[in-house]
């Protein structure tokens, strides 16, 4: 809203999912006030013509340097008027004192989701004039409606208080924790913006969030706006199950599983079978390795994202979904890895490579060098899909030859190492580092978003990860968005919530824009998604096979409560605490089962929703066990000695 004139304008714009057009409404609070000329145009170059009175239409190409090879694309924009005039000339639609403006715009591409190379033929046109003329009939009062439920459906699933809100202007809370000051109401803030952005940026049915999400406003993007596959498109994903928006999942599978012929001329390429990629890949679907070799020479695009299949069904138990998609495509990736797999002549060990270790070097002789055998990310990656794939055949009851092939490999496949410093070492060995505090920091996958390594399984490796990381922060790590946006998960992990609460303020300090989008710099948006999910890690966490109550509380977040947060296993939990000490929490349990929970409390009563009597839960080995059924949920409360 602004004011001009002692008049005063209102400008609303959405974009509706349900209805596929983007609305947009300018109203006056003063008749006749609205004069204005309103124009399409792309970056400056191609210009909509108009059409009759009412109507502008662009048709245009995608295309890279000068050359139009891209996807064709149309774009309408109907404009209805309540009162005054409207013409039609010259490119423009000449609006003449009304009082309010609905604008409709509806687009059309001949893109091909599952084969680009072979675009979809059809009336892009009369596609957009069907969208408009339902949408116009529908009017603007009922599509923003509809678009607000559709929105709230997803978006109200999830609550989060950890602090009172500042009332003040975004920009001006964000500088004021520039200036070293802590705003945890904007944190929360933070938390729910990233899961807006999931729900706004990939619903559905949509291509999944690229680099900027769906906010690129250039013709070039920064990176094109692709999709990176050594950390980027995956730490997009990290809040949706989590933070209870399976949904907004899809369209990353969709993806990978278009993905999958181009994934099997590059494992054929590399003399082995199944399906990989490299580090990136975009609308055309391209897999293959690129570019130098510090990031191009690195096959595991696929490896890494087979895990968030594994991922979905472990929070949805949805069994179809692990029929049909997840172990098809674990199944591959495990092919793939059976025949790539070396054995390390010094020591028998199953080793990966040649292969980066995602865009850092070594030192050796001189040189820095980019490329090595059984770097660790490789070995914890092939770990993973190894380990998944044998996990969803046990789901599955399936065994034979190939589950036999792998649980062969898993067991004599080389782990990490550990340096005489105690730290987690990148390479095949301990190197000299050119920049040791680079942002990728790969060889911690097992920590996050793996869970090889954890309080739980293998803590000799943990305490070396968290090493490792701290003398990549000792030494300026953390630079861009997304790395600081990890570096928060990791410290999750760690269960060191105070450390994770002052990489959430450095995220904001150093590496956040005015509108909360994430800075690279430039703006790219996984950093908004991994933040967010590092938020949650702190609340709840579930990779250990139990549920984790408040595993990484910071002092700074003493008292508050989270609803509708997602775990493994199928349980929604909603959790309230006070002065640090977790009160009060409830666990809906949409498949049954037994789950396990650890929580910093003495004791545990559970009561079942609906039942007067509340009982104390069975301790098991450092969890209590809560015996679950179906669709039930349990009220849990903390007690101290
Ligand atoms: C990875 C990162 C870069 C950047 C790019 C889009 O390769 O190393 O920092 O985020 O993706």
């Amino acid at each position: 809203r602004y004011m001009v004139d002692g008049v005063e304008y209102t400008r609303e714009a959405f974009v509706s999912p349900i209805d596929q057009v983007a609305a947009i409404r300018l109203s006056a609070n003063k008749n006749d006030s609205l004069n204005f000329d309103l124009k399409l145009d792309r970056l400056g170059k191609t210009a909509a013509e108009t059409r009759g009175d009412n109507r502008l239409v662009i048709v245009d190409q995608a295309g890279h340097g000068g050359k139009s090879l891209g996807t064709k694309f149309h774009g309408v924009v109907d404009a209805v008027l309540d009162s005054g005039t409207m013409t039609g000339r010259d490119g423009k639609l000449e609006i003449r004192n009304a009082s309010s403006v609905t604008l409709y715009v509806a687009s059309a591409t001949d893109y091909n989701k599952t084969q680009p190379s072979n675009p979809v033929q059809f009336d892009r046109l009369a596609k957009c004039d069907e969208t408009l003329k339902a949408a116009k009939k529908k009017g603007y009062a009922n599509i923003k409606s509809a678009a607000v439920k559709e929105h709230q459906k997803l978006f109200r699933r999830v609550s989060l208080d950890i602090g009172s809100g500042i009332h003040k202007p975004t920009d001006e809370r964000l500088n004021a924790v520039k200036q070293g000051g802590t705003d945890v109401g904007l944190e929360e803030l933070y938390f729910q913006y990233g899961r807006y952005l999931l729900i706004t940026s990939s619903g559905p049915g949509d291509m999944p969030a690229n680099l900027q999400g769906v906010w690129s406003p250039h013709e070039t993007a920064p990176w094109n706006a692709d999709y990176h596959l050594n950390i980027n498109l995956q730490m997009n994903y990290w809040i949706a199950e989590v933070g209870n928006l399976r949904e907004c999942h899809l369209p990353m599978f969709d993806l990978l599983e278009n993905l999958r012929p181009s994934g099997r001329e590059l494992a054929k390429r590399l003399g082995s079978q199944g399906i990989a990629a490299g580090h990136v890949t975009d609308g055309p679907l391209w897999a293959a390795l690129s570019g130098q070799t510090v990031w191009g020479l690195w096959p595991h695009g696929m490896g890494w994202c087979a895990s968030h299949f594994m991922e979905h069904y472990r929070f949805t138990g949805d069994m179809a979904f692990l029929k049909d998609r997840a172990y098809p495509f674990l199944k591959e990736c495990a092919e793939f890895y059976l025949a790539w797999l070396v054995k390390d002549p010094m020591t028998g060990k199953l080793v990966s490579g040649p292969s980066s270790s995602p865009e850092n070097s070594y030192r050796q002789e001189g040189r820095n060098l980019n490329v090595g055998m059984g770097n660790a990310m490789d070995q914890e990656i092939v770990w993973e899909v190894f380990t998944n794939f044998l996990a969803a055949s046990k789901e599955l009851g399936l065994s034979g030859e190939e589950q036999r092939k792998v649980r062969d490999s898993l067991s004599n496949l080389a782990l990490p190492k550990i340096a005489s410093d105690g730290r987690l070492i990148e390479w095949s060995q301990q190197y000299e580092e050119p920049e040791p505090g680079h942002r990728h920091v790969s060889h911690l996958y097992g920590v996050h978003p793996s869970n090889q390594f954890s309080f739980t399984e293998k803590p000799e490796y943990l305490k070396a990860a968290k090493k490792s990381l701290e003398y990549r922060l000792a030494n300026g790590g953390g630079h861009t968005g997304w790395s600081r946006a990890w570096i928060i998960n990791f410290f999750a992990r760690f269960r060191d919530g105070d450390t994770a609460h002052e990489n959430i303020k450095a995220l904001l300090a150093k590496s956040t824009l005015p509108n909360l989008f994430d800075d690279h710099p430039p703006f790219q948006i996984d950093g908004n998604f991994g933040g967010a999910a590092g938020i949650a890690e702190m609340l709840l966490q579930s990779h250990e096979g139990f549920l984790h109550l408040l595993p990484a509380l910071p002092k700074a977040w003493p008292t508050g409560s989270f609803k509708g947060l997602c775990a493994r296993g199928g349980f929604v939990v909603d959790a309230d605490w006070k002065d640090g000490a977790l009160k009060k929490a409830t666990i809906l349990s949409r498949l049954g089962g037994t789950c396990m929970i650890l929580a910093n409390a003495d004791e545990i009563r559970v009561q079942e929703d609906g039942s007067s009597q509340s009982e104390k839960l069975t301790l098991g080995p450092g969890v209590a066990i809560l015996e679950t059924k179906p669709g039930k949920k349990y009220r849990l409360s903390f007690h101290a000695e």
